[in-house]
């Protein structure tokens, strides 16, 4: 019988489904609960072969901790808001919703083509009323707890998608999908309070021991704390004054002029009759269409316009110039800096340009540096001078001195601030969760009640791809009455941002069908938290730290008890072909479904899973999924060759020659091996050490006469074999399983365990003292270090018992003779 993946993979993927084999509850009969969770798609239309990486690697680690006795929820769900559909709509007139739900058909069908271990009752799509009505709940519970608030705000605006991009969405200035020139405009925006939480997020990245480094230092940098003081400038002839944000007080004797943000509130007031007032306005017009991005890249220079108004320097009495600059932001510390030339690049830049004053007021140890020769700003530690009282003083301790000093004659106070900004997560689309407020004439803005919940999205609206969104054109949606007074009043017209339908996905998940609460805290205690996250690392920012933030946001408001959302985060390299990513615009694709049409589901996973470690990138080889086939196919015929010799019970293993020990050897150094890489999600090398195993049984096969064959030997290589293969390759296994004779399921059965006896090859009898007086006597293999002697002999139960209590002072060992353990006490 040859290998018939076709007919085998639909076999099993429908017994697993008929069984219900991979559903699962909280009734765990005494077993460990494990929850293994990959990233859910967005559902495009069809997978491609990073799904199928992520998903393999979620799928052996879940069927791996099944087999190890754990109770495993492992759910599969999409992501399902998002522009796609609606730039769907537009272009070919297509139904967002249809789109939508026949890409998730199309893609749950080639999901369970690759024999994916998903319990599907949990299945979640975020854009189905029972979902989002309670994405529209978390933006309720956040409102109500003062997290979720309204601003005016220029916010980044792509002018072909005619929509508001987070500052995420905008790459190199540009928009992060169709790559037009991204610019600003001024409008009202809802936004998440993140920021108040940026300290605990930044603390708590050290309870985050099971994540990668690297996405550890991401989001710490994008949190970005930093630590300065505030110091306040009088305006001269005002009664009115300025405060700056700085981490360098220590060059307070440095500033030579002050930049304000050109959007800041006071400016208006700032420029009003002053000689400059023009120029400033346009200057301010010029800068609200530079995108943040822009204006943030060290390589664009640094422009700006004097105000007309001088502030006054709170040490030394000058008078000093304020500019525009567009180098200053608005929503950064107070959007206020002072200009420190000498010791500030951008400062350097500005004031070359502008001819302003550079003066040195921190010089490198030992050195005498002077203003005009200098061709960069000097930002390092050194000593203070030019600084009156504080000169002579380390620049370090001067920082603090100067602190102190501020805060004392009541000029500023010492000050923490974030990169991190507040989350804004209105878009002006369509297809997204509808934001749950009507504003009212007379009750201003009102939260729809919990209890009339979900505002559902209106399904006849128009795509006309310009200008507002087609909510705010669909006047069955936009008027309503009042929830408070019953007066007339308009809904809302901007969706959420899809990254809060999926902040919260994986505590769905948990309970997925109840209809008053988005979860029950019982499942969630008993679920959370994810104990394996695995999913790209282009998610290792925005996603990850929006999921934290509503977690902790959660367990606030008592709804929650863990305060982080994953345990353990494993981030998978991309898939690469010929060196490059593998994407459509490239034409290098290769489909998951000619593989799974070709060689079948567990050659395109085992491949997967082979071509590399799954934190490295893996470059796409036709070469090596034949390879992958053909291994398929050799243990197929070996199972297929010996399983005549299978017998049920394998506990006779006396009597073997030293061709069985070698293939038990063999079998049980693989059992080691797997085990262990599989603990640290090393799949490639597991399964090259399987690859290894199958060679020795050949060996067997070929090399012993048939009626020498020991059947509890080869029994036991066969079953190993295909329990070993099983999270890998479940439908071959599956199968083989049931050829041997089996009736279980074999997803069900027991992971191995080796035995230490197998492991020694040509035994010799050692002795086993302890002070010096034989106690045990142990078979080891002659080569053994002493290390591994030791090992072995602390690992003796009665060794053990003899030693128990007692302190070990010494371990002695002689190859090949003794062992000597020293004891006190
Ligand atoms: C004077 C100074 C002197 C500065 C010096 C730096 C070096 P981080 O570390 O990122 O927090 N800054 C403050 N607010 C800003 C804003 N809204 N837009 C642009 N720049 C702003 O950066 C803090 C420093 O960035 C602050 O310290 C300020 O310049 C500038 F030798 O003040 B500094
Ligand atoms: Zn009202």
């Amino acid at each position: 019988m040859r290998y018939d993946f076709k007919n085998i993979e639909e076999k099993w993927q429908k017994k697993w489904e008929d069984n219900g084999a991979f559903k699962i509850n909280e009734d765990d009969n005494g077993k460990p609960k494990y929850y293994a969770l990959e990233m859910f798609p967005y559902p495009s239309g069809n997978l491609h072969m990073g799904h199928v990486r992520n998903y393999s690697i979620g799928d052996v680690v879940a069927r791996y901790k099944k087999m190890q006795g754990y109770n495993v929820l492992h759910p599969m769900g999409w992501d399902s808001f998002g522009l796609p559909a609606e730039n769907a709509a537009i272009k070919n007139g297509l139904d967002p919703a249809e789109w939508t739900w026949s890409n998730i058909d199309n893609m749950r069908g080639q999901l369970k083509r690759l024999g994916f271990s998903y319990d599907w009752d949990r299945e979640v799509a975020t854009a189905k009323p029972d979902y989002y009505k309670f994405t529209q709940w978390m933006f309720e519970q956040l409102y109500k707890h003062n997290l979720a608030y309204k601003k005016k705000s220029y916010v980044n605006w792509c002018p072909s998608c005619k929509t508001v991009l987070a500052n995420e969405q905008v790459v190199n200035g540009k928009c992060e999908r169709c790559k037009s020139e991204v610019g600003k405009k001024d409008l009202e925006q809802w936004f998440f309070k993140i920021t108040d939480y940026a300290q605990r997020l930044l603390d708590d990245i050290d309870k985050l021991g099971g994540w990668p480094d690297k996405v550890k230092s991401m989001q710490t940098n994008w949190i970005g704390r930093s630590e300065g003081a505030e110091i306040r400038f009088k305006i001269d002839g005002m009664d009115k004054e300025l405060t700056v944000y700085t981490t360098r007080p220590d060059t307070i004797f440095g500033v030579s002029y002050m930049v304000i943000a050109p959007e800041h509130p006071v400016v208006g007031e700032l420029i009003k009759g002053s000689e400059t007032e023009a120029e400033c306005r346009e200057f301010i017009k010029k800068v609200q269409n530079q995108s943040e991005i822009v204006r943030s890249a060290t390589d664009t220079e640094k422009e700006g316009v004097f105000t007309g108004t001088y502030l006054i320097h709170p040490f030394t009495g000058e008078k000093i110039p304020l500019y525009l600059a567009n180098y200053v932001f608005l929503d950064y510390g107070t959007g206020i800096v002072m200009g420190v030339p000498a010791h500030d690049q951008r400062d350097f830049d500005f004031a070359k340009k502008y001819n302003l004053p550079i003066k040195i007021v921190i010089q490198p140890k030992g050195q005498n540096m002077k203003s005009e020769d200098m061709t960069e700003a000097f930002a390092a530690e050194g000593i203070m001078e030019n600084s009156g009282q504080f000169n002579g003083m380390d620049s370090k301790e001067a920082l603090d001195s100067i602190i102190k000093y501020i805060d004392e004659k009541g000029i500023g106070e010492k000050k923490v601030n974030f990169r991190l900004r507040d989350w804004l997560i209105s878009r002006q689309r369509y297809w997204g969760a509808p934001i749950p407020v009507v504003y009212c004439e007379k009750c201003g803005e009102v939260l729809v009640p919990e209890e009339q919940l979900p505002v559902i999205l209106p399904e006849n609206v128009e795509f006309t791809g310009q200008g507002k969104s087609p909510l705010s054109e669909c006047d069955e949606f936009v008027n309503t009455t009042c929830p408070k007074c019953g007066g007339p009043a308009k809904r809302e017209t901007d969706t959420m941002d899809t990254f809060v339908c999926s902040s919260w996905y994986y505590l769905r998940y948990c309970d997925p069908h109840n209809d008053k609460m988005p979860f029950d805290k019982e499942k969630t205690d008993y679920w959370m938290n994810v104990d394996q996250y695995i999913g790209g690392v282009e998610h290792a920012i925005l996603h990850l730290l929006y999921s934290r933030f509503f977690t902790k946001a959660l367990h606030d408001f008592g709804y929650l008890s863990c305060e982080e959302p994953f345990e353990n985060l494993l981030t998978q390299g991309m898939v690469l072909k010929d060196g490059t990513k593998m994407s459509k615009s490239l034409g290098n694709v290769v489909s998951p479904e000619e593989i799974i049409e070709k060689y079948g589901a567990d050659t395109a996973r085992l491949f997967i899973l082979f071509a590399a470690p799954p934190e490295r990138d893996l470059d796409w080889n036709d070469t090596a999924v034949e390879g992958a086939y053909r291994f398929l196919n050799r243990v197929w015929r070996a199972v297929e060759d010996l399983k005549c010799y299978v017998i049920s019970d394998t506990s006779d293993m006396s009597d073997l020659n030293d061709d069985d020990k070698k293939l038990r050897l063999a079998v049980h150094t693989t059992i080691k091996k797997v085990t262990a890489d599989c603990e640290r999600f090393s799949f490639n090398t597991a399964i090259s050490s399987v690859m290894e195993m199958v060679n020795a049984l050949y060996v067997y096969k070929e090399k012993v006469n048939k009626e020498n064959y020991n059947k509890s030997v080869i029994t036991e290589a066969l079953e190993s074999l295909v329990i070993l293969l099983c999270p890998f390759v479940p439908h071959i296994s599956s199968e083989l399983w049931e050829l041997m004779g089996k009736e279980t399921d074999i997803t069900s059965e027991n992971w191995l365990k080796y035995d230490d006896n197998a492991l020694v090859v040509d035994e010799i009898e050692i002795v086993l003292q302890i002070n010096g007086k034989i106690r045990d006597k142990l078979k080891i293999n002659p080569d053994m270090s002493p290390d591994e002697m030791k090992e072995l002999a602390l690992e003796s139960e009665k060794i053990q018992e003899l030693i128990d209590g007692k302190e070990i002072v010494k371990c002695i060992a002689v190859p090949k003779k003794l062992i000597n353990i020293v004891v006190k006490g």
